[in-house]
C-alpha cells in the first residue's frame, strides 16, 4: 500500500544551535560546567546501557564544547541534506551570539546566520528558523532568565532585530521551542538548566514564554505582514494503565495541561502550531505499563500516539507542522521503522482532514542532548566527535526515498 502525502509537503530535519554549533557561551554552558561531574555520577540510573555507552560516566560527555562544529561545517552538512532530498530544514539562532551584551547586537553573527540561510536557499532547502531553543545570553540570567519579570520584553526586542535583519530571506518563524519541557524540567523537577525546584517559578516561566511568543508574533508581523509565525511544543500520548476511571481522568488532566493548554493560549496569535512528538507515558494505578519497544534512552516507541494527538490539536483549526520526531538509536536498527510508522500515523491524520504541512526528523546530526550529553544518538547522520567526520546512516536513505516518492510504501 502506498500512502501519498500532499503536494508541496515540507520534508526535512531539525537541529538547535546549542546542540550542534560548538563554542557557544550562554547560560546553559555555564550550568554544564557546574554540573558535569554530578551528571556523570548520576548516570548510574541508566546503567542498563552502560556497556554500550560508557561515555555516560565521563564528565566530558556533559560539556557541549565543540559539539558538531556545525557553526563552521554547516555548508557540508547542508550538502548532505540536499543529497538526501530534503526540501526544508529547521535550525535555531543562538541569542547569546546575536546579543552578547544587553541591547548590543553583533552584526558579524547576524551575517553568519544570513550565510546559513542563503546556504540553504542555494540548495533549494526552505529555512524554518527557531528564535529560542532554550539557551539565553548570560546577561539575561542575571535578570532572572526566562522566569524574570521582563523576559517577554527582552525576547521581543531580540526578535525585532533578527526579523528586521534577516526577515527578507525567511518565510517561516518558530518563536519558542517546547515551553512545557523547559518549564517543567528546568523549574519543577530541576533535572536540567536552570535546575530549580519551584512550581511557582515554573508557572511564571511557562507564562512568560506564552507572552514572549505573542510579543514576537506581533513584532515579526509588524516587519513583514506576510511572514508565517508559530511556536512548537512537546506532545506526549498519555496512556492509561487500564480503564479504571481514576486512570482515565488522570490522563485527561495530564493531556490538557501538557498537550493542549499552550496551543490554546497562543492559537489566536499563531499562523501554525508545531508539534514535537517522541513517546508515550503510562499513567495511573493498578496495573503495569503496556510493553513497547524502547529507544536507547528507554523511551517507549508508540507511533499511534501522534495520530490521536494531531487529531485533537487540529480542533484549534490551525495548520500543523511536526517539527520534531526522532529516536536515540545508535546502531540504527529501529530508525527506519520508527520514521515509517510515525509517518503512517501522520498520513492517517491527513487522510481524515488534518491540515499538516511538513515533517522534520530530529535530528539531522547526532548532537548534544542537554543533560544527557553526547551519548544518545538521534542523527540521520552519525558524528564522530573526535574527528568531526560525518557518516550517513542507512535509515537516512530510507527517509530519502520517502521524500523522493512524497510518500511511504507499507
Ligand atoms: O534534543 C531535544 C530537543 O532539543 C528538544 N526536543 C527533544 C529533543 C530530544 O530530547
Amino acid at each position: 500500500m502506498f500512502l501519498e502525502f500532499p503536494k508541496g509537503f515540507f520534508w526535512g530535519a531539525a537541529t538547535a544551535a546549542h546542540q550542534v554549533e560548538g563554542d557557544n557561551y550562554n547560560d546553559w554552558t555555564d550550568w554544564e560546567e557546574k554540573n558535569s561531574i554530578r551528571l556523570a555520577r548520576s548516570a548510574i540510573a541508566l546503567a542498563r546501557q552502560a556497556d554500550r555507552f560508557p561515555e555516560m560516566f565521563d564528565a566530558d560527555n556533559y560539556i557541549s564544547g565543540k559539539a558538531c562544529n556545525h557553526y563552521n561545517l554547516f555548508e557540508k552538512d547542508f550538502d548532505i541534506a540536499k543529497k538526501l532530498g530534503h526540501n526544508a530544514h529547521r535550525f535555531s539562532i543562538e541569542w547569546s551570539r546575536i546579543e552578547p551584551e544587553e541591547g548590543k547586537f553583533n552584526e558579524a553573527e547576524i551575517e553568519h546566520y544570513r550565510k546559513v540561510i542563503r546556504a540553504l536557499r542555494k540548495r533549494g532547502i526552505e529555512p524554518f528558523v527557531t528564535l529560542w531553543h532554550w539557551t539565553n545570553p548570560l546577561w539575561l540570567a542575571e535578570k532572572g532568565g526566562v522566569a524574570g519579570e521582563k523576559f517577554p520584553f527582552y525576547f521581543s526586542r531580540y526578535v525585532k532585530k533578527v526579523s528586521q535583519s534577516l526577515g527578507e530571506d525567511i518565510k517561516f518563524w518558530i518563536t519558542v521551542n517546547e515551553p512545557n519541557i523547559y518549564a517543567s524540567l528546568g523549574y519543577i523537577t530541576g533535572r536540567q538548566f536552570p535546575g530549580k525546584r519551584n512550581i511557582l517559578l515554573g508557572i511564571k516561566a511557562f507564562g512568560n514564554l506564552i507572552s514572549a511568543h505573542r510579543a514576537a508574533y506581533a513584532s515579526i508581523h509588524e516587519n513583514d505582514k506576510f511572514a508565517t509565525v508559530g511556536a512548537t511544543n512537546n506532545i506526549i500520548y498519555f496512556d492509561p494503565k487500564n480503564n479504571n476511571p481514576i486512570n482515565l481522568l488522570m490522563c485527561r488532566i495530564a493531556d490538557y495541561f501538557w498537550n493542549i493548554i499552550f496551543y490554546k493560549k497562543i492559537s489566536d496569535s499563531s499562523d501554525f502550531l508545531g508539534c514535537n512528538y517522541y513517546s508515550k507515558k503510562s499513567v495511573g494505578f493498578f496495573g503495569d505499563a503496556k510493553k513497547t519497544d524502547k529507544s536507547d534512552l528507554g523511551w517507549d516507541i508508540f507511533p499511534e500516539g501522534i495520530y490521536y494527538l494531531l487529531k485533537d490539536i487540529a480542533k484549534l483549526k490551525k495548520p500543523l507542522f511536526i517539527f520534531e520526531n526522532g529516536i536515540a538509536d545508535a546502531d540504527d536498527s529501529e530508525r527506519s521503522d520508527f520514521i515509517k510508522n510515525h509517518l503512517a500515523s501522520v498520513h492517517k491524520a491527513i487522510s481524515e482532514g488534518v491540515d499538516i504541512r511538513g515533517y522534520f526528523y530530529w535530528s539531522l546530526l547526532d548532537n548534544f542532548e542537554w543533560n544527557k550529553g553526547f551519548w544518545p544518538r538521534f542523527g540521520l547522520i552519525e558524528v564522530d566527535y573526535k574527528t568531526q567526520k560525518r557518516t550517513i546512516r542507512k535509515s537516512s536513505y530510507v527517509y530519502s526515498d520517502i521524500i523522493k516518492n512524497n510518500g511511504i510504501e507499507l
